[in-house]
């Protein structure tokens, strides 16, 4: 590789004219980083990456991760230089490009595939959403992990590279800052993760200004620490410096690398280079024309690519990315031939389809009034459905034992350094990280859960709400749902977190009643191809609901269903309720049929997948001429006037908990069957007085 070749020059020039001219049109932006790394960027892309922008979802590509996500002209840009193309949502690879120059010229407008950050799904050739800071880098870990595990489930003998794919990722001092890339970094380390490898623009550079402001980590001390392999480059520009690191990360075999690259922000711009008004605001039309006189470029040309830099591209990248992409797929026909059950596997995950036959050993539960948590039943399925799913994976942030989701069948095994094969994985109590990890397993196209008790999913937030702007299908255990944990105390006792991630669109949460509903949910939740799912559990026992005497589980699949109806099938009151306070409400219903008065109860476990059914069905489950209406919920109420009206009545958690044994704060509380009784007594009175 020539060091200093004008063609790369012109490049690299390329990247950052086209990122200052895109930034400067929007009026809005980063110009500073593209401007800086780009040199980076070309010496990875253009020399070591395995990629092919002629098909940029072949399985085995290397992953490249802006965790910077504010520096996104520089991928675009990336992605335009390299004739990358777009692939359709049914992972079809059309003729038409990812980002033509149209896009740039529009970047941050409506509809341009060059959104303010990059989108997964939106733009082909991004791997990851990225803007908020930290999150792609814990992302890069999930891909490896997924890497990792693919690799020992899927290579076999004389094939022992088809899964061997490295994972880059691009960070700034922001990413740094941030916990996750902690929780990320100590995770990586520890599980030995060597095809890993971060990319730290060291500008001491941030919005507020330089980083003695709020920064003083010795980085490289803080990954040595970590377990990490780390190396330095002094100089953005030094192409051969950068070949140089990247050639040592690719050497290493137990650890994965930190590059510490030492860049100057908006590198080339005579006013603005090394200040923090580079980082998030347009150069300025006068300070783009003397940066390009710097550059040695034509001071008027705009989104100019000059001759000669596609072809550079393609026959760099391009065509490296094309050979190494084809011979895979010619390895997979052979190992088609020799492996046909794998190659099958192998084909249905990178679909995201599921085995034939993934549902046949879910159980059934056997109706009994002292019952099972709900958490202890999905621990019986999920073990039933992994055994016929094998790209099925997950672990939790050390709740494990107590969020019932262990695989215990033969085989299965933990996720470690020298067992890469294992399916239990052990994410060590760093939620964020567990849930941006997983985010990154299903990038990757492995099928990924995670749990914890539902009060620290406050922890794994930043990352969920990912899941569901990527549309990732993972899968969120989180047990321990209410104030049924009592003694714990309101540290413990969840009470907004149900109605806060209600809040997350595309994010389907469910709430089953009891052992049958928790099997329903958890074939609802397989079947998903592009939502996330947070299956909420308790910890205490709760009835399994006699289903000759009710209706059948399957209603989950609904998200809502008539349970128990009034006697003659037109009640005068509804009683609606999630999880363990459906069996309540039927203790409720009871108590009113003696006294003359028709309940129905509805079990409501998921309000999304409920909204999403036709009118009728809706008007069927919950008739508006009946306005007497009671939820039941222990948890914040906030949203249930949505289903019982301005005029129903919702009992619910108004204040945190306390620590107590059950039975006292179900009566503190107003979760008895006297109390929604009486609620529901109080509405019928209301309605007759009306
Ligand atoms: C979690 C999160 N917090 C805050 C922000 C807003 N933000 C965007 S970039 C940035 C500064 C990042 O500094 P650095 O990573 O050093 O990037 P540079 O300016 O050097 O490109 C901040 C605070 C964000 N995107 N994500
Ligand atoms: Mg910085």
């Amino acid at each position: 590789m020539q060091a200093s070749s004008e063609l790369d020059a012109t490049c690299i020039n390329t990247i950052r004219t086209l990122s200052m001219d895109a930034v400067q049109a929007a009026n809005s932006g980063h110009p500073g980083t593209p401007m800086a790394l780009a040199p980076v960027a070309y010496c990875l892309w253009q020399h070591f990456l395995r990629f092919d922008p002629q098909d940029p979802i072949w399985p085995n590509r290397d992953r490249f991760v802006l965790s910077a996500g504010h520096a996104s002209m520089l991928l675009y840009s990336l992605l335009h230089l390299t004739e990358t193309k777009a692939v359709s949502k049914d992972y079809e690879t059309l003729g038409e490009p990812s980002v033509p120059l149209e896009a740039i010229e529009r970047f941050r407008q409506l509809d341009s595939r060059c959104p303010g950050h990059p989108e997964y799904r939106w733009t082909s050739g991004v791997e990851t959403t990225t803007g908020p800071l930290g999150q792609g880098l814990a992302n890069s870990v999930g891909m490896a992990c997924a890497g990792r595990w693919m690799g020992a489930h899927f290579n076999q003998p004389g094939f022992e590279d088809l899964i061997d794919f490295n994972v880059y990722a691009l960070c700034g001092d922001g990413c740094m800052m941030e916990g996750i890339s902690a929780e990320a970094a100590s995770l990586a380390g520890h599980l030995g993760l060597s095809s890993l490898c971060w990319i730290y623009d060291n500008n001491r550079i941030t919005i507020e200004g330089h980083t003695a402001l709020a920064f003083s980590d010795d980085v490289a001390t803080r990954f040595i620490g970590h377990g990490w392999n780390v190396t330095r480059v002094g100089d953005a520009n030094d192409l051969e410096m950068l070949a140089r690191a990247f050639r040592t990360f690719l050497r290493a075999r137990d650890r994965p690398t930190l590059i510490i690259v030492d860049s100057h922000i908006a590198y080339g711009a005579p006013n603005k280079q090394d200040t923090s008004a580079a980082h998030g605001e347009p150069l300025g039309e006068q300070e783009v024309r003397l940066t390009k006189r710097t550059y040695g470029w034509a001071e008027d040309a705009t989104f100019h690519v000059p001759d000669g830099v596609y072809a550079h591209f393609r026959d760099g990248i391009g065509k490296r990315g094309k050979d190494l992409r084809d011979r895979w797929f010619v390895r997979v026909r052979d190992y088609k031939a020799k492996y046909p059950e794998l190659a099958e596997q192998l084909y249905r995950m990178q679909h995201r389809q599921l085995p034939d036959g993934w549902d046949k050993d879910i159980p059934t539960f056997t109706p009994d009034g002292t019952g099972m948590a709900t958490r202890d039943a999905s621990g019986k399925v999920l073990n039933a459905i992994a055994k016929n799913v094998p790209w099925l994976i997950g672990g939790s942030a050390d709740l494990g034992p107590s969020c019932k989701t262990r695989l215990t069948f033969d085989g299965t095994g933990d996720f470690l350094a020298d067992s890469p094969g294992g399916r239990n994985l052990h994410f060590g109590i760093r939620e964020h990280a567990m849930a941006a990890v997983l985010n990154g397993l299903a990038l990757v196209k492995v099928r990924g859960y995670g749990s914890t008790f539902l009060i620290f999913s406050d922890y794994a937030r930043g990352a969920m709400r990912l899941s569901a702007l990527m549309e990732l299908p993972v899968i969120y255990v989180f047990t321990h749902d209410s104030i049924g944990v009592g003694e714990d105390g309101p540290t413990h006792q969840p009470v907004e977190h149900v109605a806060s991630l209600r809040a997350i669109p595309g994010l389907i949460v469910l709430r089953p009643a009891d052992a049958n509903e928790t099997a329903e949910a958890w074939k609802v939740i397989m079947q998903l191809h592009h939502e996330p799912a947070v299956l909420i559990l308790t910890r205490q026992a709760v009835p399994t609901i006699d289903r000759h005497q009710y209706a059948a589980a399957s209603g989950v699949a609904h998200g809502a269903y008539v349970l128990a109806d009034a006697s003659d099938g037109s009640p005068d009151v509804l009683l609606l309720a999630s999880g363990s306070e459906v069996v309540l409400c039927l203790e409720a219903r009871a108590r009113l049929e003696a006294q003359g008065m028709k309940a129905r109860v509805v079990s409501m476990p998921s309000w999304e997948l409920f909204d999403d059914q036709p009118q009728e069905y809706r008007d069927r489950v919950l008739p508006p001429d009946v306005t007497a209406r009671v939820s039941v919920e222990q948890a914040s109420t906030f949203g249930w006037a949505k289903y019982v009206g301005t005029t129903g009545r919702c009992i619910g958690m108004r204040s945190f908990g306390a620590s107590a044994p059950l039975k006292e704060l179900v009566k503190k509380f107003g979760f008895t069957p006297e109390h929604v009784a009486a609620a529901a007594r109080e509405q019928l009175q209301r309605v007759r007085r009306a």
